[in-house]
């Protein structure tokens, strides 16, 4: 029995994308938090996560936090799907690379956009925390969009779990204001059109009310 955890729009949907691709059998449970991100419901969440945050995965007795590593290990366990290379291979250590960097840097650059508060003690700080993640997510941009070249993945025509999770990471992108938006970048919209072109990432696109499309 698989069970994924979380909310729409957040870290959750690349696992929820994994499990729309390998096509197997799963629950999606909403969590839901107070506006400081206390969990509310499910009433036990805290106990499978416990800073509260999502997505949470269950496989059986296995409960699974980290976004990249529910992703990870949902391919694993269905590798004939050809989510993620074979492991030893040099475009395993490729794609583990992209993964690691995504989830690494480019994601923490994304929480201090989303949440500058948190970054610093001055009351008045924020604008600058959030400006700076701007600068700092441009530049990110700019890397992976002279990587990708013509694409359509980040390994060319292989396709895996990091792509999954930079389209993740390109939907939150387009909030970036401006000429910083993600998908200003033609190689990255084209990115994040490629990945939405596969019927399962699409689903779990629709199914949390997400855009399909660059092109609006
Ligand atoms: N490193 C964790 C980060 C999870 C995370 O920060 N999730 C966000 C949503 S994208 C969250 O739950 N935020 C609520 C909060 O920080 O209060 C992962 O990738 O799963």
């Amino acid at each position: 029995m698989i069970t994924l955890y979380g909310i729409p729009g957040t870290a959750t949907t690349a696992p929820h994308m994994v499990l729309e691709e390998l096509g197997v059998d799963y629950e999606f449970v909403l969590v839901e938090r107070t506006d400081d991100g206390v969990p509310t419901a499910p009433a036990d969440y805290i106990t499978l996560n416990p800073f509260g945050k999502v997505p949470t995965l269950k496989i059986d007795d296995l409960v699974l936090t980290e976004s990249a590593a529910c992703c990870l290990h949902l391919a694993d366990l269905h590798a004939d799907k050809g989510l993620i290379p074979a492991v030893g291979t040099v475009e395993r250590a490729e794609a583990m690379r992209w993964l690691m960097f995504l989830t690494n840097t480019v994601q923490p650059a994304f929480l201090r956009f989303f949440y500058p508060a948190r970054y610093t003690n001055d009351p008045n700080g924020a604008d600058l925390v959030q400006a700076n993640a701007v600068d700092e997510l441009t530049a990110l941009r700019s890397h992976i969009s002279g990587k990708l070249g013509a694409g359509p993945f980040l390994q060319g025509n292989a396709f895996s779990i990091a792509d999954i999770y930079l389209a993740m990471l390109s939907s939150w992108g387009m909030d970036l204001p401006g000429d910083a938006s993600w998908w200003a970048d033609a190689n990255v919209a084209a990115h994040y059109d490629a990945v939405l072109a596969r019927p399962g990432a699409r689903r779990a696109i629709e199914e949390e009310g997400g855009s399909v499309s660059t092109q609006g």
